[in-house]
């Protein structure tokens, strides 16, 4: 099982549509095992951003992200990083294919509603950034049993 970092980012909380992309997580099987609300300082944004520090949209970028609140979540699956990757979609809404979140319910080239990490190291370091001990739950899922062949003692 790995876990990732899902950000809501701010247009994705003032256009409402928090719910709708949280959804698409949840249908798609993967456990919500942190989540909440909260406004990203500018040093957290630097932290997060590190790697995009000197590119010419990085102040822009975190400008954005610290601009209104936002909803992080930590996701469980097997191959979660990528699964969540993928639906995502392309970086931008609009080249992003339909039936992805940002090909879905975006156009812009700047906004782009979701972060998700690229990397299991990435997703560790990400992970500690956002949350603290304990808000990470270990989640005894009642479905896990239809959402994965489980018979084989591993999630299939
Ligand atoms: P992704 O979110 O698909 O992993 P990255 O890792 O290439 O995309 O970029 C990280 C974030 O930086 C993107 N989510 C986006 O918000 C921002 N970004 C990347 N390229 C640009 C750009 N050309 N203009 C504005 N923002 C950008």
């Amino acid at each position: 099982m790995e876990t990732t970092l899902i950000i809501l980012k701010p247009d994705a909380v003032q256009r409402g549509l928090i719910g709708r992309i949280i959804g698409r997580f949840e249908e798609k099987g993967l456990q919500v095992v942190g989540l909440k609300l909260m406004r990203i300082s500018p040093d957290l944004a630097a932290r997060h951003y590190e790697s995009h520090q000197g590119k010419p949209f990085y102040d822009g970028l975190v400008k954005f992200m610290t601009s209104s609140p936002v909803v992080v979540m930590a996701l469980r699956g097997v191959g979660a990083i990528a699964i969540c990757r993928k639906l995502m979609g392309a970086t931008f809404g609009s080249n992003a294919e339909p039936g992805t979140i940002r090909g879905d319910f975006g156009v812009s080239n700047s906004f782009n509603l979701v972060h998700g990490s690229d990397a299991s190291e990435s997703a560790a370091r990400e992970l500690e950034l956002f949350f603290g001990a304990g808000e990470i739950q270990e989640l005894d899922r009642a479905i896990e049993g239809w959402v994965y062949d489980i018979s084989s003692g591993e999630p299939e």
